[in-house]
């Protein structure tokens, strides 16, 4: 269950980290789920320099165990202690980060959902949950924490590189040098850890980041972003596995929704 300390954590932070939310068992489904994920070809699949999976969009649309991911119990309890309303999912992605893989760039969610999706309003989580134990070596995400106060800091710059430029991609959302440089100083940057089955619950405004993992050691993390019912992307430029047009409200399901699929496997 979410405290009243973490809400004010994440109030204040902009983030707060539920550690050991989901156990060995749910861990292990939704691995048997990456595996499988892991393997799908498609436009979902982003792949790193040597060609492997690096980020697979759309999770929940593509596998069972993803799509009950978002309606466990606990996570849905999180959600709408926090954000106060019911909830449906924007965009979801897996992002394994592997050994020399890809550099993830400061950025903010909410500045492309926001430019390029139409969600008005930053009335969102980034739920983050930990596949695997992160630590300080295995490039943990990196959060400046109260930056989701500042507002809106990326700028739209005309990216003349992005392969779909004459369809959703004509612009990049990058945060200049300086304003960075300045962020960091005002407000420090921490790294986001936690042992495999932590759940990161962060405003989608923070901006974050992650450098490359230069370690043996697997770092994956599932994301599920989530928006308020009343908060829905408005423009419909980019597919359905970037922005979401099932707007119902995830409803939670039961204590065992995740481990009942180990049972089944059995
Ligand atoms: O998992 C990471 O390294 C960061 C991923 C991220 O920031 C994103 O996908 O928006």
């Amino acid at each position: 269950m979410v405290t009243s300390e973490q809400i004010k954590e994440y109030a204040d932070k902009g983030w707060a980290v539920l550690p050991s939310l989901l156990d060995k068992t749910e861990v292990s489904v939704l691995n048997d789920a990456l595996d499988a994920l892991s393997h799908h070809e498609g436009p979902e699949v982003a792949k790193d320099g040597s060609g492997a999976a690096h980020v697979v969009y759309g999770m929940h649309l593509l596998d069972d165990r993803m799509a009950m991911l978002a309606r466990h119990p606990a996570l849905v309890a999180a959600v709408e202690k926090i954000l106060g309303k019911q909830f449906f999912v924007h965009q979801s992605r897996v992002n394994i980060k592997q050994t020399d893989g890809s550099v993830v760039k400061w950025h903010q969610d909410f500045g492309t959902y926001h430019r390029v999706d139409g969600l008005p309003k930053p009335d969102g989580i980034m739920i983050g949950v930990f596949l695997d134990d992160i630590d300080p070596c295995n490039a943990p995400v990196l959060g400046m924490p109260g930056s989701h106060k500042n507002g809106i800091v990326s700028e739209a710059a005309l990216d003349s590189t992005s392969e779909d430029f004459e369809t959703v991609s004509k612009y990049r959302y990058d945060i200049t040098p300086e304003t960075l440089s300045n962020l960091a100083h005002e407000h420090g940057i921490e790294a986001i850890m936690g042992p495999a089955g932590s759940v990161l619950f962060m405003d989608m405004t923070v901006v974050h980041g992650s450098s490359i993992n230069i370690t043996p050691l697997r770092r994956v993390i599932l994301y599920l972003n989530v928006s308020t019912v009343d908060n829905r992307g408005e423009t419909f430029e980019r597919p359905e596995y970037y922005a979401a047009r099932d707007f119902s409200p995830i409803e939670a399901a039961g204590e065992n929704c995740l481990r009942d699929f180990a049972a089944a496997a059995n």
